[in-house]
C-alpha cells in the first residue's frame, strides 16, 4: 500500500465586527442603537469526490483561507458573511491536526461534508449592549477569529492500477510481464486470494504500481466468491483496466458483468477511469482476432502477456490515463 500525502494551511474567515449606530430619522432626534452584528467568517469544509482519486492538486496549493465576515452596520444590518470554502478531496482522504497528531476528519462517503476549520462569529453590534441603563451604548464587538489547523492529508491507496477481470482471465501473467512481481500463475480460478502488488516502469524512469485483484465472478457484489474483499481493493485504485480472454464467447457481455457487478458495489466506481483490455491474443489465428477487433469498440487493446504482443500500445494508455489524472 502507498499513502499520497500532503500538508496543508486552512485559515478559517475572521467575523465580521459589530457596528455601533444610532437611528436617525426626521422628528425623532433619539433614536435608539442600530448597530448590526459582523457577518460570520467563512468555515473551510471538507468533501469527498468520488471523481476525485489523487491529492495531487494539493501539493501545489497549500494554503487555503476563508473570507472574513463583512462588518454590520446602521438600522440592524448584519454583515455579510463568508462563503464556505469547500475543500474536494477523493473519498478515504483522512485529514489530521498536525499540531497534534489527532483525527480531524476520515471521510467515508462519496459526497461526506465534514468541518476541518470553523469560522469566527461576527461581532454584536450596539443594538445587543441597550439596557435599562444604557439606553445609547457606544460599545461593539471585534470579530471572533477564525480557526487556523495545521493538517496533514492522507489518502491510502492500494495502487495506482487495478486489473479487473474473471478468474482465470490472464490478470497475474499481465502482472508478471511488466513488473518484476511474481504472482501465482494457474488455469484454475482464485489463485490469486489477495491483490498481488508489482511496480511497472514506463519510459523515463516514470513508473506506477500495479494491483492484481482477484478474480470477480457475477454475483460478487452481494459477496460471492469473497467478492466484498476484492471489491474494497478496486476501490483504492486510480485507473481500473478490464482484463478480458479474447477466447470468451461473447466479450462484450464479460465485460458488461465485471463493470455491473462494480457498479452494484460502489456505483462510482463506473465513473473511475478505465482501459480495457482484450488478453491471450497468442492463442487465435490472426484471422479470427481481426473478426473480434471489427465488433468491439475502437478504444479495446490487444494484448499477449506471453508474446508480449501490443505491451508497447497497453503501456503506453495506461501512462496516458495516469496523466491525465495529474493535471
Ligand atoms: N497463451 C497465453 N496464455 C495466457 C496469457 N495470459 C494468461 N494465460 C494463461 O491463462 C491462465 C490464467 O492466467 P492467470 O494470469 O493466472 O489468470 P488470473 O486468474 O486472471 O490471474 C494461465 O494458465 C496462464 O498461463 C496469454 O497472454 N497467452
Ligand atoms: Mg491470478
Amino acid at each position: 500500500m502507498f499513502v499520497d500525502y500532503v500538508e496543508i494551511e486552512v485559515q478559517a474567515g475572521n467575523g465580521g465586527p459589530g457596528c455601533v449606530s444610532f437611528h436617525t430619522e426626521k422628528y425623532i432626534p433619539k433614536g435608539g442603537p442600530d448597530g448590526g452584528d459582523g457577518g460570520h467568517g467563512s468555515n473551510i469544509v471538507a468533501v469527498a469526490d468520488p471523481h476525485m482519486t489523487t491529492l495531487l492538486d494539493y501539493r501545489y496549493h497549500r494554503k487555503y483561507k476563508g473570507q472574513n465576515g463583512r462588518p454590520g452596520s446602521g438600522a440592524l444590518k448584519t454583515g455579510k458573511s463568508g462563503e464556505t470554502v469547500k475543500l474536494r478531496v477523493p473519498v478515504g482522504t483522512i485529514f489530521k491536526n498536525l499540531d497534534n497528531n489527532e483525527i480531524v476528519v476520515d471521510l467515508k462517503e462519496p459526497g461526506e461534508e465534514a468541518e476541518l476549520a470553523r469560522g469566527g462569529r461576527g461581532g454584536k453590534g450596539n443594538h445587543f449592549f441597550k439596557s435599562a441603563t444604557n439606553q445609547a451604548p457606544r460599545t461593539s464587538q471585534p470579530g471572533e477569529p477564525g480557526e487556523r489547523l495545521h493538517l496533514a492529508m492522507e489518502l491510502k491507496l492500494l495502487a495506482d492500477v487495478g486489473l479487473v477481470g474473471q478468474p482465470n482471465a490472464g490478470k497475474s501473467t499481465i502482472l508478471a510481464a511488466f513488473s518484476a512481481a511474481r504472482p501465482k500463475i494457474a488455469d484454475y480460478p482464485f489463485t490469486t486470494l489477495v491483490p498481488n502488488l508489482g511496480i511497472v516502469s514506463f519510459r523515463e524512469y516514470k513508473s506506477c504500481v500495479m494491483a492484481d485483484i482477484p478474480g470477480l465472478i457475477k454475483g460478487a457484489a452481494e459477496g460471492k466468491g469473497l467478492g466484498h474483499q476484492f471489491l474494497k481493493h478496486i476501490q483504492r485504485t486510480r485507473l481500473l483496466v478490464y482484463v478480458v480472454d479474447c477466447n470468451e464467447d461473447n466479450i462484450i457481455d464479460t465485460r458488461g458483468t465485471l463493470e455491473k457487478e462494480l457498479e452494484e458495489f460502489d456505483e462510482t466506481l463506473t465513473e473511475r477511469p478505465s482501459l480495457t483490455v482484450i488478453t491471450k491474443i497468442d492463442t487465435m489465428p490472426e484471422s479470427d482476432l481481426k473478426e473480434i477487433k471489427n465488433k468491439l469498440p475502437a478504444e479495446y487493446m490487444y494484448l499477449s502477456a506471453v508474446s508480449q504482443k501490443g505491451s508497447a500500445e497497453f503501456l503506453q494508455a495506461i501512462e496516458r490515463e495516469l496523466d491525465k489524472q495529474r493535471t
